[in-house]
């Protein structure tokens, strides 16, 4: 990987500007490190992924309003669509991730982001979004017969919801290869999966960009933990 881009103060002008609501030059910013070639995972980790956690903090202690946060994450999410004509120049490796946020989880920007890297290596990501409930998930793993199947959670309490769905997962699918990550995984809630074959606890994209490049075709099978 090559040493990012993201300079501290392109960070800090990043941050001042999504938190004034400032759009056009959030975009400027990031169409300036698309410019200059910077690798999804570093402009999603180190501009992305550090602002949302900031404007986390900032909510956390009340020196912004909810609504200031919804209208950050927004952006964020509408930024993130700058990356797509970069996501489709590699040629499709005829591999398929189902991607979720997983049951009563409503933070979706990391799992789109795993989804996106996905793309980027050639792979069909399909994401589900926030909140998949075991039945839809079930449902869209049989139509779309994925090679690998991710959660994202952020929140403690998703984590063994996600043990639930998990189960009913194995039942159908014994074998089928599942990647855990997520805040409430990186924050060390709990991380040991051990007991259900198959899972791959990783927290990183940059992590889940070397699982891909090792891996591409079959060594994606029989990983675990
Ligand atoms: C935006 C936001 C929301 C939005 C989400 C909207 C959306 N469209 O996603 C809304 C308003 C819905 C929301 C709701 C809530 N939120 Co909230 N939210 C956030 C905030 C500010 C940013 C989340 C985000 O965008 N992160 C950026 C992404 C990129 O980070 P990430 O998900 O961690 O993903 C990165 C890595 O983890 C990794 N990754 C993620 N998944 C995976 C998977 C794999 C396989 C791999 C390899 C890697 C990987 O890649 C990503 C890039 O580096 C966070 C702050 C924070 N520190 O996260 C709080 C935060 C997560 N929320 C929090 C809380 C408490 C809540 C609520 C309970 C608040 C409430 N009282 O209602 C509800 C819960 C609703 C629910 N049931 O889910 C707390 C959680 C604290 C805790 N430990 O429990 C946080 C930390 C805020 C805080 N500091 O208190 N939230």
């Amino acid at each position: 990987m090559k040493p990012s881009l993201v300079s501290e103060k392109t960070f800090e002008d990043f941050l001042g500007a999504l938190l004034d609501g400032d759009m056009p030059k959030c975009r400027r910013i990031v169409e300036t490190l698309l410019e200059q070639d910077v690798e999804i995972a570093d402009l999603y980790r180190n501009l992305f992924h550090r602002a949302q956690y900031a404007i986390g903090e900032l909510w956390e202690l009340n020196r912004i309003s909810v609504a200031r946060e919804h209208l950050a994450t927004s952006i964020t999410e509408s930024l993130m669509t700058l990356v797509y004509p970069r996501l489709f120049r590699r040629e499709r490796v005829g591999k398929r991730a189902v991607i979720s946020s997983g049951p009563n989880e409503y933070h979706q920007v990391g799992g789109k982001m795993v989804a996106d890297i996905f793309e980027s290596h050639g792979w069909d990501g399909y994401f589900l979004g926030a909140n998949s409930t075991e039945d839809r998930l079930l449902e869209e793993v049989r139509k779309r017969d994925p090679d690998l199947l991710a959660f994202s959670v952020a929140l403690p309490a998703s984590v063994e919801r996600l043990r639930a769905m998990l189960r009913r997962v194995r039942t159908e699918f014994p074998s089928l290869p599942v990647l855990i990550g997520g805040k409430a995984i990186a924050d060390g809630v709990e991380d040991d999966f051990s007991d259900v074959p198959s899972v791959t606890v990783m927290t990183t994209l940059e992590e889940l960009e070397s699982f891909l490049h090792q891996g591409e075709a079959h060594a994606v099978h029989g990983i675990r933990h």
